[in-house]
């Protein structure tokens, strides 16, 4: 892959301006705060191992300040980095009951857009070392700037963001987004704290050989998956493919979209909507996949079709190189769809 050397991400976001739809700056402001948040965040999170040492969540530290847990540090680091610039008028959080309305110094906000955040997506892999995320999800809001930011803003289906992406705290930690002209991905150099445009132009190989899924629901899958999951591990020409999951879902989709393969959290028994969040998960890897030549599906629709009715619905996810989601699409059309 030929990168242009030591392109830095500050230095992509002010070129690439001029794609915004409605380019007014804001927008790169907003990515530029998630850029800084992310530093803070990666930070905290490549300490975590220091935990014996340092202490745990609920402890004092040496400093006399209460330990947090991680995934509410970060909760912290986003909402504050992005109240305290006023670059946004509202945030929903995968870690707040309801949406954040910011109010601007003269208690009116006359900016254009909403992010919905999960800040620390995966934070079970914490203590064992294995790579987590955060996953953004920018909309411009609905409601006239000025008045107060309400739930309509946050509620609206996929195909109407106007910019999403990750951080994948892992070997590296990279900002990856899209704010709709493809997918690029920066990998921030520790030393300088400074992310260099490192995967440009990411795109979904068409097919693959990967299947990311927790086998360990199989039983309470619908029959449709069970299916998928059988054919994948079938004999031939280009089968059995190779399983992997991580059980992150930043780290799951990163891997399939540079090796090519598909990530499935589908509905189970137990989770009739399946466990991943619509708004704040699903939504901005869709759209990142797609932005990457992929497809995203509930297994009947696209992700990016469906309207939202609640800030933390969940939804069935199937995700990935195009031509393998379509096959997993129909093994599930042979079977009614569920209400
Ligand atoms: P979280 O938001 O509580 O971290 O849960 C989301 C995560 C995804 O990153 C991951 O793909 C999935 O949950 C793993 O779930 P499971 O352990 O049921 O396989
Ligand atoms: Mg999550």
């Amino acid at each position: 892959m030929a990168v242009q050397k030591n392109k830095t991400l500050g230095e992509f976001i002010i070129e690439n301006q001029s794609e915004f739809q409605y380019s007014s700056g804001e927008l790169s402001r907003l990515i530029n705060s998630i850029r800084l948040a992310a530093k803070v965040v990666n930070h905290e999170v490549n300490k975590a191992g220091l935990v014996d040492i340092i202490g745990e969540a609920g402890d004092t530290n040496i400093q006399g300040e209460d330990q947090q847990k991680l995934d509410v540090f970060a909760n912290d680091a986003f909402i504050n980095t992005l109240t305290n610039r006023e670059i946004v008028c509202g945030i929903a959080s995968e870690e707040e009951e309801d949406f954040i309305t910011i109010q601007g110094r003269n208690g009116q906000n006359d900016n254009k857009y909403v992010v919905l955040i999960d800040p620390l997506d995966g934070s079970s892999n914490i203590d064992v070392n294995v790579s987590v995320g955060t996953i953004f999800s920018i909309f411009r809001r609905v409601t006239p700037p000025g008045t107060p930011v309400s739930l309509e803003d946050f509620l609206q289906p996929g195909h109407r963001q106007v910019a999403a992406g990750y951080i994948i705290y892992g070997t590296s930690t990279m900002i990856v987004y899209s704010t709709g002209h493809g997918v690029n991905g920066f990998t921030l150099n520790p030393a300088l704290g400074t992310y260099y445009l490192s995967h440009p132009n990411l795109s979904f190989p068409k097919t693959g050989n990967i299947y990311s899924v927790n086998e360990g629901n199989y039983v309470h899958f619908p029959q449709g998956i069970k299916d998928y999951i059988k054919y994948c591990q079938e004999e031939e020409e280009d089968r059995p493919y190779t399983s992997r999951y991580i059980g992150s879902l930043v780290s799951d989709v990163h891997r399939n979209m540079i090796k090519g393969g598909i990530y499935i959290y589908p509905n189970t028994a137990k989770d009739p909507n399946g466990k991943l969040r619509l708004l704040y998960e699903c939504n901005p890897m869709a759209f990142l996949i797609e932005q990457a030549g992929g497809k995203a599906t509930d297994g009947f629709r696209r992700i990016l079709d469906i309207q939202p009715t609640t800030l933390h619905q969940r939804t069935p996810f199937i995700g990935g190189s195009a031509s393998m989601v379509e096959k997993a699409e129909s093994f599930m059309h042979r079977y009614p769809q569920r209400d």
